[in-house]
């Protein structure tokens, strides 16, 4: 048993389609993924605001309402609740080059549009949180933003979100790159001082994914430290990446498990969860992986977080605490990796 709760978004369970080839799996409805979810022993499902009402752009405000209020009911059928909505501000034609941060005033209305119906997709759904992950923010051509301008930007946005609604938390899930070449807000450093310059700083955190840490050349492990120091870490995308290359989103642990046996500890340590926090997972089956197999990824970064959390239970802390003091560091390590190995 765990002492954590998970949380998982219905495209952790996707086709296989990537840029260079069509799906090799097929199209699984939203309400097999949440039964399929609630019987892996997840407690919440993350959303895109699409995920919840696919095509709100052509629907009045009260249509979204509407809709979002019957997947509510789907959640409800299976014991689930939502976790967060997070405006898709990348798949639209609208969106090319940015939303927030867009140099068209057009395309920067548009996104705020998308993130206000996002807050009522969340009300609905019973949810107080709004995540960003600032997809397109950025430059691909590096003179075609001033980013001083683009962060401000960034700022002001999240302050009109914030004066929607004065219950919604908004939570920014850095990212360095991809799709976009240089974000303006990449890394949780970054994500601390933005949420500072908001007009209400508490209702503004960070969501910490595995991945994109390590794509900035960071440790995971350290960066969820960072925010929880902050008391800002809204929730995390746990998953695991193979060096700075293309994202990932490998099941948990698989790349390295030391890394993620210190993700564990820190939020063990840390008492993430204590306010409702979920462990969240962003995590992609493998392309070869077999329509029967589809849950498969999720299953295991499950069974990988379990198995690390029981090894945190049995770290013995007193010993580590000695070996400290005296700075015999060879030796702590080595109690570290025989505990995972399973040889202590
Ligand atoms: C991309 C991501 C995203 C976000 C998701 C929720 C598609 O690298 O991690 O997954 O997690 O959009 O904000
Ligand atoms: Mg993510």
């Amino acid at each position: 048993m765990s002492q954590f709760k998970f949380s998982v978004g219905p495209w952790n369970v996707h086709t296989g389609a990537d840029s260079y080839g069509p799906a090799t799996r097929s199209e699984i409805d939203l309400e097999t993924k949440f039964a399929k979810f609630a019987e892996l022993g997840f407690s919440a499902v993350q959303f895109h605001d699409d995920d919840a009402v696919p095509g709100l752009n052509n629907m009045t405000e009260e249509e979204i309402k509407a809709h979002a209020r019957q997947v509510k009911a789907l959640l409800d059928k299976y014991n689930l609740k939502a976790e967060f909505v997070a405006p898709r501000l990348w798949m639209d034609p609208h969106t090319q080059d940015g939303g927030y941060m867009s140099t068209s005033q057009e395309d920067r209305e548009f996104a705020m549009w998308r993130s206000y119906r996002s807050i009522d997709i969340a009300k609905e759904l019973g949810t107080d949180l709004i995540v960003l992950w600032l997809a397109r923010e950025g430059t691909l051509c590096a003179e075609s933003k001033n980013p001083t301008w683009a962060t401000r930007q960034l700022i002001d946005a999240i302050n009109k979100m914030l004066e929607y609604d004065d219950q919604i938390r908004i939570c920014i899930e850095p990212k360095p790159n991809e799709p976009i070449d240089r974000s303006i807000c990449g890394t949780m450093g970054h994500v601390m001082a933005v949420s500072a310059a908001t007009i209400d700083p508490k209702r503004v955190g960070g969501n910490l994914e595995s991945a994109h840490a390590i794509l900035a050349g960071l440790d995971p492990a350290n960066e969820i430290g960072f925010a929880m120091a902050f008391g800002k870490l809204f929730t995390v995308h746990l998953n695991d990446q193979n060096s700075i290359r293309y994202d990932q989103d490998k099941s948990f642990g698989v790349e390295n498990l030391r890394a993620a046996f210190n993700q564990v500890k820190v939020l063990v340590e840390n008492h993430y969860g204590d306010k409702g926090e979920y462990v969240g997972l962003d995590v992609k089956a493998m392309r070869t992986t077999s329509d029967a197999d589809s849950y498969e990824h999720l299953k295991n970064s499950l069974e990988v977080f379990r198995a690390l959390e029981e090894k945190v239970a049995r770290y013995d802390y007193d010993y580590a605490n000695k070996l400290i003091a005296a700075r015999k560091f060879e030796q702590l390590e080595m109690y570290t990796m025989n505990l995972i190995m399973g040889l202590v």
